[in-house]
């Protein structure tokens, strides 16, 4: 059985845990999960970083040791991921002993075969990046990412040969294209190497400076400089220099990492050249990503725009909010966050196309098959498209997956969900139950049915408890296997003809809320005496004539969710339709709408809508109307307004 291994950075405990490691760590746990999928050994790794300067400091500005400081954040993160319903197999933590082992052998070895020695240093030392800094490095005189004026300190210390390792590193990503990917960061690495810029890397600080670090193995006046121990957990987490087993790095190392552009020279320049000098394999490929912006600028604590994860996967439902992210960033480049762009994400893609999807097939094939799978007949050209298209769209998906490119993968797969939708209007199985034409119904269905199938079990890596739960609505257990992907790619069938699956699907519900309202709507429950007060008040000479309506007379209205099973131009009139229309009741209603200019009646087929159900009935040029459909106008354009609930459900 093929092998794969997924890290994440190990996040600084200086600061709580926000949307920027929950993109990274999500994404991890997705890659971890497709790999299962397709049919490896998939390990994960987390965990925090937990030594140096930074942590001091900030540990101190709560008054805390510096131990008590990094334990209770260090479980912040922990408990975010639980929360996150994380995968990973590990945690590591800088300050864990086996770490300490590791990164205490790695410097042994890498002593021992001469490439650190023993210096002086005079440097312009900046405080925020525990780092110093050359001349040429300095803007204007100041750190580059800190913009402070660094502090000129001479001292000896112990120097990591990295300049030795140049011209292998060069050549090794020159013979390695995607050893670092997208292109663009091994482009922004090779030009770190152009001319033999690269100097000796400073390994070590004083413990008269600093004490909150790992001794070094060789000279216990000194511990080692936090990013070289920091980039050995990835190698200590497996058991390499802390254990006689070797078993398990044998098995997962080398790794694929994932850190977004912040961090890319350590992990570009330092962490290869370190593995190099310590004659380890280095990494299969690192993986880099870009940042999420709120307002085109980088999430920070000190602007106060950090966006808080939990929160928006608790509000907008974790898979939902998963989907999202690796949608909606390109992987490599920036991304903005907003409230707004993940609801239209969740309307458009997860509510109106695959809600809508599983929300209309399975409603028709309770209603048409008694909720029984339905044969599969002789195929038509149009139901060998679908299967191709899904084909086609899953090899793609798979392929862009192990590139990373997570967000053209889904891109891709959406185009078969909505030639499925498409396919409902075109085969009409509404006109096929009428017309009892059952044979070629059972089919259109089956096709519907075996390749959102298909679909569900690829959204697997994404979203996974949707994944399951849309396997099981067709009737279908889940459980990973080495010839899963095979055996799903391999045949058009695999549900069970009889087989009794689910009438209906609601599993992405609209989001209309905006933000603002949210918080009303947050406050209102809070203060449910004040909500009592406005739905009961009296009328009031205020409100009359102001435009206003009471609570109640809102609460009389009947609105129910419906699918337009027909559409047709009313015999007598030009600017009605003629509809009807499944609420969910025992036969669909007629309804009759002036909308005729707006829309072809064809369009409409199959469309889910939303209906006033109480109005009395109405006859219009001769036919009677038993109820509105609702529609939103604005600059001359009218919409249906739609809902992915079940036919029958009531709004309110
Ligand atoms: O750098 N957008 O830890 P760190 C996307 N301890 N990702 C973001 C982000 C944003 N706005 N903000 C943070 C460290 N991240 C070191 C790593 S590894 C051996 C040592 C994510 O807490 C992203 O993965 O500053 C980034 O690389 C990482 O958090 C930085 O985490």
């Amino acid at each position: 059985m093929s092998t794969f291994y997924v890290t994440t950075p190990i996040y600084y405990v200086n600061a709580r845990p926000h949307l920027g490691h929950a993109y990274t760590t999500i994404v991890a746990d997705t890659l971890k999960r497709f790999h299962k999928l397709i049919g490896s050994d998939a390990r994960m790794l987390t965990g925090t970083d937990e030594h140096g300067d930074k942590i001091v400091k900030a540990a101190a500005k709560e008054n805390k040791s510096p131990k008590e400081f990094v334990d209770a954040i260090s479980a912040e993160f922990n408990a975010l991921w639980k929360d996150l319903k994380i995968d990973y197999d590990q945690f590591i933590r800088t300050t864990d002993e086996d770490h300490k082992k590791s990164v205490q052998a790695l410097l042994q070895r890498i002593y021992d075969k001469g490439d650190i020695y023993y210096g002086e240093y005079g440097g312009h030392y900046c405080f925020g990046c525990e780092r110093f800094y050359t001349e040429k490095e300095l803007e204007d005189g100041l750190c580059p990412q800190h913009k402070t004026k660094p502090e000129y300190i001479s001292e000896k210390n112990y120097f990591f040969k990295m300049s030795k390792y140049q011209d292998w590193l060069k050549q090794y990503i020159l013979d390695n294209p995607d050893f670092i990917r997208p292109e663009r960061y091994k482009n922004e690495v090779l030009a770190m190497l152009e001319g033999n810029v690269l100097e000796d890397l400073c390994i070590s600080r004083p413990k008269s400076r600093l004490e909150w670090g790992i001794e070094l193995p060789f000279d216990k006046d000194y511990v080692c400089y936090v990013w070289f121990d920091a980039l050995a957990n990835y190698i200590s987490a497996l058991g390499w220099g802390n254990s006689d087993d070797l078993s398990k790095f044998d098995k997962y190392w080398p790794a694929e990492h994932l850190v977004a552009k912040d961090i890319l020279k350590p992990h570009g320049i330092f962490w290869p050249t370190m593995l190099k000098a310590a004659d380890l394999p280095v990494y299969k490929h690192l993986n880099v990503h870009g940042y999420w912006l709120v307002k085109d600028t980088k999430m920070s604590k000190s602007l106060g725009n950090v966006v808080d994860p939990r929160f928006a996967s608790e509000h907008f439902g974790l898979d939902a909010f998963r989907y999202f992210l690796l949608r909606d960033m390109h992987f490599g480049s920036d991304a903005s966050y907003s409230e707004e762009g993940l609801i239209s994400r969740i309307n458009s893609d997860l509510s109106n196309d695959l809600g809508n999807l599983f929300s209309r097939v399975l409603s028709m094939n309770a209603k048409y098959f008694a909720k029984e799978v339905p044969a599969l007949g002789e195929l038509s050209e149009e139901d060998e498209q679908i299967f191709a298209s899904v084909d086609t769209a899953a090899q793609n998906y798979i392929q862009l997956f192990k590139e990373v490119r997570f967000s053209y993968a889904l891109d891709g797969l959406w185009e078969p969900i909505r030639l499925m939708n498409k396919y409902v209007d075109s085969q009409a199985p509404w006109t096929l139950y009428k017309e009892g034409k059952t044979e070629r119904l059972a089919t259109v269905i089956r096709v519907l049915l075996e390749n959102m199938y298909k679909i569900a079990v690829l959204l697997y890596p994404v979203m996974p408890e949707s994944s399951q739960k849309m396997q099981a609505q067709l009737g279908k257990e889940f459980s990973l296997h080495e010839k899963l992907i095979d055996d799903l790619m391999s045949c058009k069938v695999h549900l069970r003809t009889g087989a009794v699956i689910s009438d209906s699907s609601n599993r992405f519900p609209q989001f209309e809320k905006t933000a603002e309202n949210r918080e009303e709507k947050k406050d209102d429950k809070k203060d449910g005496k004040k909500n009592q007060k406005k739905d009961n008040a009296p009328k009031t000479e205020e409100n009359a004539g102001s435009g206003l309506i009471e609570f109640a007379d809102f609460q009389k209205l009947d609105l129910r969710v419906g699918t337009i099973l027909n559409a047709e131009q009313h015999p007598d009139a030009d600017k009605l339709l003629r509809f009807d229309v499944d609420l969910g009741e025992e036969k669909p209603r007629q309804i009759i709408s002036g909308i005729a200019e707006f829309f072809k009646p064809s369009e409409l087929i199959g469309h889910k809508v939303v209906v006033v159900a109480n109005l009395p009935p109405r006859k219009l040029r001769g036919l009677v109307s038993h109820g509105m459909i609702l529609t939103a106008e604005k600059d001359d354009h009218l919409s249906l307004l739609t809902s992915s609930a079940p036919n029958g459900s009531k709004i309110s």
